[in-house]
């Protein structure tokens, strides 16, 4: 198991619809992130910046931002274009972090 955090951006105003669409998020997306071996998966958002802090944990040497080859995160992602940044493919920015203080 490794645990990996990432950074992502979320345009001014949409603190409450990035919410209410990840509360609704559809079970096809949970079982793919699952199956691929993602868990204990949070984002964080720091409303001061708008960047979104997520930290997760992965089993099989991917986190959800390798799977953009997958039909249902290519949806998701053209779904969450109008309020994220984005690249030119829907992908949103994902800024990797590097740990610096562990504490179990
Ligand atoms: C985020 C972002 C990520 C995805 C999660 C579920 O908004 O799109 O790529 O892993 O949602």
């Amino acid at each position: 198991m490794q645990r990996i955090a990432f950074k992502m951006k979320l345009m001014a105003g949409c603190q409450e619809e990035y919410k209410r669409r990840h509360d609704t998020i559809w079970p096809e997306l949970v079982n793919l992130l699952k199956e691929n071996g993602v868990s204990d998966y949070s984002i964080f958002l720091d409303e001061e910046t708008n960047t979104l802090f997520a930290i997760q944990q992965q089993a099989a040497g991917q986190s959800s931002q390798d799977l953009g080859s997958n039909p249902i995160m290519q949806r998701w992602w053209a779904y969450m274009a109008d309020i994220m940044e984005t690249r030119a493919d829907n992908s949103p920015v994902s800024i990797p972090l590097t740990t610096v203080f562990y504490m179990e």
